[in-house]
């Protein structure tokens, strides 16, 4: 049965990551341990979602899980779990999360790489069931080898990326990455405890006809985004959003379309943050073919100055992107 299940779908993420290490002579195996961290560090994660239910069953707050620690929102076991996973791992001496104010020092003070992650990413979707997701970007560290991470080491532009991803919790749950090569999508079988390749070579859509983005705010929002959302209704385009970055921005990479989260009243910057958030898929929608813009720059060029800042972020197929640019710049 387990033989029939293996031969129907790709080749195991382990392996496939040791395919790619061997293409490298020179590769010595760090960012390939780094990978698995990650991997490792989501399969834990994944548990702990598909369990949410039955924990706000079993206890409410105040009360322990089995290991003795206190019950805890899921986006903080998240961060717990990642920041673990990546300091036991070895590889990687520095990391930005969204849930800690200051850079987390890994005490790996040998290893070469940084990592920014959002450890879950839309968690407020848990209580209503909806897909979650996490993000990542990896980097390879400036300050010397031996010697705490710096923030210079965190403030770097996308472009630095090393690789960079995501994993969708959804009715599958999901690891899609990319290490520069392309884009790479692969699906958590539970019942073995592995990700399969299932989605080779990603390619989005230079064109479609999706458009995700919370229309609440559009009184607020720049008259050429106004602009570009009514063409879109003129052409009967289809309104997509879920308000989980992960699961609309994995749809449109499939389907082809433009996710945007512009600057509102309530957020004059946009919500999402660059370092670990917008740079990362930023990272995926141009390794795959589209574009990720803030309406005006490409979001890989833009110079970090704090480890938590937000942009505005235009992300998707390439036509769809380019058209809301020329849209907004009408009015600059
Ligand atoms: P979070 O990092 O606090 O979870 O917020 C990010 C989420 C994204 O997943 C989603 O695209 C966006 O916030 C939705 O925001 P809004 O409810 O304002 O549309
Ligand atoms: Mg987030």
């Amino acid at each position: 049965m387990i033989d029939k299940l293996t031969a129907s779908v790709g080749t195991a993420l382990d392996r496939f990551i040791q395919q790619k290490q061997e293409q490298f002579p020179y590769a010595t195996g760090e960012l390939s341990q780094l990978l698995r961290d990650i991997a490792l560090a989501s399969k834990i994660i994944n548990r702990e979602i598909n369990r949410a239910g039955l924990a706000g069953i079993e206890g409410g707050a105040g009360s322990s899980n089995v290991q003795g620690e206190a019950q805890q929102k899921l986006d903080m076991i998240a961060d717990v779990r990642f920041t673990r996973a990546l300091s036991k791992g070895g590889e990687t001496c520095g990391i930005v999360s969204e849930e800690m104010d200051d850079i987390i020092d890994t005490g790996n003070h040998h290893a070469k790489y940084i990592v920014t992650m959002d450890p879950l990413d839309g968690s407020s979707n848990i209580d209503v069931n909806v897909v979650v997701g996490t993000i990542f970007s990896i980097y390879r560290r400036r300050s010397p080898i031996g010697r705490p991470p710096t923030k210079e080491d965190m403030l770097q532009q996308g472009t630095e990326q090393i690789a960079a991803g995501y994993v969708l919790y959804g009715s599958s749950t999901m690891l899609v990455y990319s290490t520069g090569y392309g884009v790479n999508g692969f699906t958590y079988e539970p019942s073995l405890g592995e990700y399969f390749l299932s989605h080779p070579d990603m390619k989005c859509n230079d064109d479609g006809n999706i458009f995700s983005i919370n229309e609440g705010g559009y009184k607020t929002f720049p008259e050429g985004l106004k602009e570009y959302i009514e063409m879109c209704k003129e052409r009967e385009y289809s309104a997509r959003y879920i308000g989980s970055l992960v699961g609309d921005f994995h749809r449109n990479l499939l389907k082809g379309g433009i996710y945007i989260y512009p600057s509102t009243s309530k957020y004059k910057k946009g919500k999402l943050r660059l370092l670990y958030e917008c740079n990362a898929l930023a990272f995926l929608a141009e390794q795959s073919g589209g574009v990720a813009t803030n309406g005006y720059q490409r979001i890989l060029e833009l110079k970090p100055t704090e480890l938590h800042e937000r942009t505005p972020l235009y992300v998707g197929s390439k036509k769809m992107v380019e058209e809301a640019m020329k849209c907004l710049k009408q009015y600059e």
